[in-house]
């Protein structure tokens, strides 16, 4: 069989739409087999789907038939037949195969086998990536992925925002809670970026609307189901907007993002068996005092100043289903770029967006007065000295600004109802795992 038989292939989808009798050219994956004697059903898997192949004595003839019963699941192969209608068929339609090639014979393990519903332990899976993604489930979360991140772009860009790339090699930490990664850089040291902050700071003083959608790196001790060290965030930074400004793109974006997944990913959902409610804006708005006071009345204490506990986070996730806003945090508890309230300096112009239980972004009013910002820096310990290039910018015409990041995977986990962020990521990085 030649090169041409791949060349005019259709995919398994379009079997299903054509008309009776066609010929076609399929190539793909063996994904099951069943062999009743003088006939064998192999379901063939490609990159749009699944389709029914019947290697009969009638159409296929005896070597073709003894052929496919010597497949193994997963072997990549190139058939050619005819298509026919009929109930019994998945998708109803099937393929009656005349011409096949084994293109690359394979040997997986009985317990990562694709056609299996996963029943082996994540680690296991993960230990075996590449053939773990084959299934379906696992096909039907990234194919989403791919829609959020559509979606974010073009409803960024329907906002006026310019998609732009700051560098992941960087000279200082940006996120004082979260510990970064040094890198041998030459002879120098540097670390790998936790944050596009100060460049889609910089960049809002050019351009004024910009976004990143990129990989971040956090040297997290703690083994949680919604940390890596790996993750894709996507960043917002926009002159002369106030953090209610870019709260209104933040919930504008995913109420959009929801939407287009709704329409885009039926299948899909289907098969994770998800149903998205579509979302209304403005998102619930509550102040952290008030959160704070909601939990007092649920019997978990917060004290002023401290940060919400995973437990105060699910307790609040019980009360609002949903998206919600937790809105002017006391600002010691936000970095120092973070632009502390005019009538009342020990809260923030800050916010955290929540979704159930689970944080999953978070922004607000940034300083764009050098003076306020080296105090800052002050005040919580760093070295204004470190910040000097940055700080530089502040003599060239800073506007006032704001913006957000937001954690691509904990979207994800949240529209698949995935409880562990390792799922919804290609290949994680934890503190435990750097392979494959
Ligand atoms: P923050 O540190 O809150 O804010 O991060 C923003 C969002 O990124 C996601 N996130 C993570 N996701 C997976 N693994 C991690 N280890 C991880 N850490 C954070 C979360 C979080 O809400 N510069 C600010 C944003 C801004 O003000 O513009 C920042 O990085 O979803």
């Amino acid at each position: 069989m030649n090169r041409a038989l791949w060349k005019d292939r259709v995919l398994s989808s379009e079997v299903l739409r054509s008309e009776e009798g066609r010929r076609v050219k399929l190539a793909g994956w063996v994904h099951s087999i069943r062999d009743l004697g003088k006939v064998v059903f192999i379901i063939l898997r490609d990159r749009d789907g699944m389709v029914q192949l019947v290697f009969s004595l009638n159409t296929s003839g005896r070597e073709l038939v003894e052929q496919a019963k010597r497949l193994g699941k997963e072997y990549v192969v190139m058939v050619e037949g005819f298509v026919k209608h009929t109930e019994k068929a998945p998708g109803g339609a099937e393929v009656h195969v005349d011409r096949l090639q084994v293109v690359n014979e394979a040997e997986v393990p009985p317990h990562l086998e694709p056609d299996q519903r996963a029943k082996v332990d994540l680690d296991v899976r993960l230990d075996d990536r590449m053939l773990d993604l084959r299934r379906p489930e696992n096909y039907a979360i990234f194919r989403i992925n791919h829609v959020v991140l559509s979606a974010a772009r073009r409803y960024l860009e329907s906002e006026g925002f310019m998609e732009v790339h700051t560098p992941k090699l960087i000279a200082t930490a940006t996120e004082g809670g979260a510990a970064l990664f040094p890198v041998a850089y030459f002879d120098k040291e540097a670390f790998l970026a936790q944050s596009p902050q100060l460049y889609k700071e910089q960049l809002s003083a050019v351009f004024e609307r910009v976004y990143e959608i990129g990989p971040l790196f956090r040297a997290e001790e703690s083994h949680t189901n919604r940390h890596l060290s790996e993750y894709v965030g996507i960043d917002v930074e926009a002159a002369f907007a106030d953090e209610e400004d870019v709260m209104r793109v933040l919930e504008g974006m995913v109420a959009f993002v929801i939407r287009e997944v709704t329409e885009r990913c039926r299948k899909e959902l289907e098969l994770l068996r998800r149903e998205l409610k579509p979302l209304s804006t403005p998102f619930v708005r509550l102040t952290y005092d008030e959160a704070i006071e909601r939990l007092r009345e649920v019997g978990i204490m917060i004290e002023w100043g401290h940060d919400l506990t995973t437990e105060a986070e699910r307790a609040l996730g019980r009360m609002f289903d949903g998206p919600f806003f937790i809105v002017d945090w006391p600002t010691h508890l936000k970095p120092f770029y973070i632009m502390p309230r005019e009538d009342d300096p020990s809260r923030s112009y800050s916010f955290d967006l929540m979704y159930g239980w689970l944080e999953i972004a978070s922004g607000g009013r940034r300083i764009h007065r050098k003076e306020q910002l080296i105090a800052r820096l002050k005040e919580q310990g760093l070295n204004p000295d470190s910040f000097k290039h940055h700080l530089k910018c502040y003599d060239y015409g800073m506007p006032p600004h704001s913006g957000w990041g937001l954690g691509l995977a904990r979207l994800m986990m949240i529209i698949t109802g995935r409880e562990d962020i390792r799922e919804v990521v290609l290949y994680p990085r934890d503190r435990w795992r750097l392979t494959p």
